[in-house]
């Protein structure tokens, strides 16, 4: 591993960029995690490499300019993996503010910084370098029934947070047209697997369904999301990273698809098995039907083979076996998340 020894992960501390910190850490990367801590970052996802001498972290703002160059010329990364952003689908319909900001405006200021970086190189330095950009399959909107999102299907994102997102790919795709900035992009399916944090509907699910509380299943639990194991994504990330061709996007999926309610009730029987409660009685009563999203996209499905014929990438999991062992992480680690209730009691949305 000669390439990508230094990289600096914006969103280090979030749900996905902390299991692609952790990864590179163990593997002996040298490691920058760049995050402001918003409510969605947390340090405690990082405990694993905090005392390891080839990682550092800065608390920073990827739409503050300064600190971004600033950072640049002092940790000098051969790679930039773009993880930072506002996430999480119904606080973009609630305050699409911050969506825009950080999304937008956010990648924005880092294109235009990591692009004074990489000229300011010399030439093989120049050539080693490149600008991860990290999206999502939201992007593409929503399937009926039959078919899958391709590389080239075209974008026509539902959300405010999927056309913030969608906005961040033309910018990043622009910078490489035309200003040659070395970049690869990837858009990625749902993602689950332990350090999620609880607003999201697998983990909510879980913690919801320990306790006893009503599960929240928005409209008739229809919609059919697919699932990738975080590991298996943050695999996937590092190759594209490292050998994904330069202005290429890689659509990225677990080949997972399962309609809501079927995963919520999933959860239900293993959370029975592994943890009965007589006080409890079986977790499907709790399965609440609410109110739905506004705009709520249907069926999202990936074709992911470019990935697969390209860079030789698959899942390792199924999403039995990575739904069991996520269920099993949450209940081994209420250290994690006691201290995350507060937050999450109040970013659940839905339930009177
Ligand atoms: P997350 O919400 O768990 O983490 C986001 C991280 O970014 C947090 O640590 C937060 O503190 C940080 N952050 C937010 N605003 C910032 C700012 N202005 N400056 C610096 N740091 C900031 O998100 P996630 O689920 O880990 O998603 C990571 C990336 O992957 C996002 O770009 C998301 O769009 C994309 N993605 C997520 C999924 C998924 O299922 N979670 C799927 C596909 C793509
Ligand atoms: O309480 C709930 N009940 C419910 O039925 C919640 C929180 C969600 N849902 C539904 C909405 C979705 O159809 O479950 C599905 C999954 O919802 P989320 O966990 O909020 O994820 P989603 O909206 O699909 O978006 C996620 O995957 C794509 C991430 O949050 C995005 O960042 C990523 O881009």
């Amino acid at each position: 591993t000669s390439i990508a020894q230094r990289v600096l992960v914006t969103g280090g501390a979030g749900f996905i960029g902390s299991a692609v910190v952790r990864r590179l850490v163990r593997q002996g990367r040298t490691v920058l995690t760049y995050d402001k801590l918003t409510y969605a970052g947390n340090l405690a996802s990082l405990a694993e490499v905090n005392d390891h001498p080839g990682y550092q972290f800065l608390k920073a703002d990827i739409c503050d300019g300064q600190a971004f160059r600033a950072a640049l010329q002092e940790f000098r990364p051969d790679l930039v993996m773009h993880l930072a952003a506002e996430s999480h689908v119904d606080r973009s319909i609630d305050g699409p503010g911050d969506f825009i900001n950080t999304n937008i405006v956010g990648t924005y200021t880092l294109l235009d910084e990591a692009l004074r970086y990489w000229r300011s190189l010399d030439a093989s330095a120049q050539k080693r370098f490149r600008f991860h950009h990290i999206s999502t399959d939201e992007v593409f909107g929503t399937l009926g029934e039959e078919g899958l999102f391709r590389e080239d299907t075209p974008y026509q994102p539902n959300s405010p947070y999927s056309a913030s997102k969608a906005a961040s790919d033309h910018l990043v795709r622009a910078w490489f047209h035309t200003y040659g900035l070395p970049v690869v992009m990837s858009n990625c399916s749902n993602n689950y697997g332990p350090y999620h944090f609880p607003e999201k509907l697998i983990p909510l699910t879980i913690l919801n369904a320990l306790e006893g509380k009503p599960l929240p299943v928005y409209g008739k639990g229809e919609n059919v999301r697919d699932w990738l194991y975080v590991d298996d994504h943050a695999a996937a990330l590092e190759r594209i990273a490292t050998r994904g061709r330069l202005g290429e996007s890689y659509n990225v999926g677990g080949n997972n698809e399962r309609r809501n309610i079927d995963v919520v009730r999933t959860i239900c029987a293993i959370m029975d098995r592994v943890m009965p409660d007589a006080a409890i009685g079986a977790r499907e009563g709790l399965i609440t039907f609410v109110t739905d999203r506004p705009g709520h996209d249907a069926r999202y499905a990936i074709d992911a083979t470019k990935l697969k014929d390209e860079l030789g990438w698959e899942p390792s999991e199924t999403f039995e076996s990575g739904i069991e062992k996520t269920v099993r992480w949450y209940l081994d680690n209420g250290a994690w998340w006691e201290p995350l209730k507060a937050r999450y009691d109040r970013a659940r949305i839905g339930l009177a």
